[in-house]
């Protein structure tokens, strides 16, 4: 949208002792606001008790004294005062610059607890499930028609029959990705993988020969957790992706792994999503896990989007936990690989307990094997440790998503 927004991150370094960043202005309790045309856009609360009420003219007459835009206005009950009639306001305007401090100062006369409060500055993200369909930012990484770096980037034949004919690909590169993953889950997986494979296998046409279809297994992990697949044309941002958790969505590439490398592939391919993560989303404590990382991302800072994908990375892709006396995996990278597998349970890799703080700046690269696991005591010990890492997030709202409607209710905004 082309609406202005306030430029606080600015503000921040300029006062930090950056250099004035050109464009935005300073003024009313030194919040910074996006100057166009010498208007500034301002939100502004004040609240008038039940004595002022009568006073809403009063303040009106101040937007209109300044020529001031009103693009919003709205009242609720006051949540700072105990009086239930007391009422609090939001406004949205528009006024000259040099007018903006004086405004606020008049208001101040007429009306109480005014303030200037900075515009909303979280980034966009869906509120309701079709909404997602603007979370298709690709990220041009590991496409072989564009990634220099892809295996298959000077193979024009493979580039040929994964664009046009992948079906042909699949049946021989499926089979033993299948086989040989098959052979040592009972000895690396985590039970609650197991034995969802089983069910897999048993009703949803899990097997060596065929892949089945994404409606069919999206069909099956409704009914058990409520997870839904949706197809989608490559890798994408951390933070759509990321996104699409909050609302029990994952994303699913269609394509298969090069058949030169069968048993390790950098970028998810349908082995990883349907061997590695449908099994594990058909688990109710592992469902839940995934969504809080979703709902943790909604609106957060780039730098949080960040930490939450390493989070990811080392639980969802790649995470560990003990059961029964020993660690088995519970990662989808791990589950889909079987050389990183094999390599994850040697003795080769570092292991450390899982802790969110520490997990979430380690250090990782996605083109080999991991050199360091966390290991988590339980989905549940690991789904605690995760909220309370999530309520440190700063922001300036809170989201609740509504299963019913499928939409995020959004709280605590101004
Ligand atoms: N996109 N399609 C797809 N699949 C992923 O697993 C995926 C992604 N984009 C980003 C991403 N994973 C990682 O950055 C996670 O850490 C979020
Ligand atoms: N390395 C995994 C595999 O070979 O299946 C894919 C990881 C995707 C993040
Ligand atoms: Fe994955």
């Amino acid at each position: 949208s082309g609406r202005k927004r306030s430029l606080i991150g600015d503000a921040r370094k300029e006062r930090e002792g950056g250099s004035p960043a050109p464009g935005p202005s300073r003024c009313t309790d030194n919040l910074v606001f996006e100057e166009k045309d010498g208007k500034v856009t301002m939100s502004i609360l004040f609240a008038l008790s039940d004595e002022k009420n009568t006073r809403l003219s009063k303040v009106t007459k101040v937007f209109e004294t300044f020529q001031s835009r009103i693009r919003h206005m709205e009242s609720r009950p006051s949540r700072r005062s105990r009086a239930a009639e007391d009422l609090e306001f939001f406004v949205r305007c528009e006024v000259h610059r040099s007018d903006a401090d004086v405004l606020i100062n008049s208001l101040r006369r007429v009306a109480e607890d005014v303030r200037a409060v900075p515009e909303e500055r979280a980034p966009w993200f869906p509120r309701k499930i079709g909404d997602l369909d603007k979370c298709n930012h690709l990220i041009t990484k590991y496409d072989p028609d564009l990634d220099q770096d892809h295996p298959g980037y000077s193979d024009p034949e493979y580039r040929k029959r994964r664009s046009v004919i992948s079906e042909l690909a699949f049946s021989y590169t499926q089979r033993e990705v299948y086989r040989t993953l098959r052979s040592i889950y009972p000895t690396h997986a985590c039970r609650q993988y197991l034995e969802n494979l089983v069910e897999l296998e048993r009703h949803c046409g899990y097997g060596e020969d065929s892949i089945p279809q994404l409606a069919d297994i999206s069909a099956f992990l409704r009914e058990r957790t409520g997870f839904q697949l949706r197809p989608v044309a490559g890798l994408l941002s951390a933070r759509d992706f990321l996104s699409s958790l909050a609302f029990r969505v994952f994303q699913c590439t269609q394509y298969i792994r090069h058949s030169s490398t069968p048993m390790h592939s950098p970028e998810p391919d349908c082995c990883h999503e349907l061997l590695g993560h449908v099994p594990m989303l058909a688990d109710k404590e592992f469902a839940q896990f995934s969504q809080e990382i979703g709902l943790a991302s909604l609106g957060a800072s780039d730098e949080d989007i960040e930490k939450l994908s390493t989070l990811y990375w080392f639980t969802v892709e790649f995470g560990l936990c003990k059961q029964d006396g020993s660690v088995k995996a519970y990662g989808a990278g791990l589950l889909s690989s079987y050389g990183e597998l094999m390599y994850a349970l040697s003795d080769e890799p570092e292991y450390k307990p899982f802790d969110p703080e520490e997990c979430a700046i380690q250090p990782y690269q996605d083109q080999t094997y991991q050199p360091v696991y966390f290991v988590s005591e339980s989905f549940e010990d690991a789904k605690l440790k995760l909220r309370q890492y999530s309520s440190t997030i700063r922001k300036a709202f809170s989201v609740r998503y509504d299963p019913f409607t499928c939409t995020m209710e959004v709280l605590d905004e101004p």
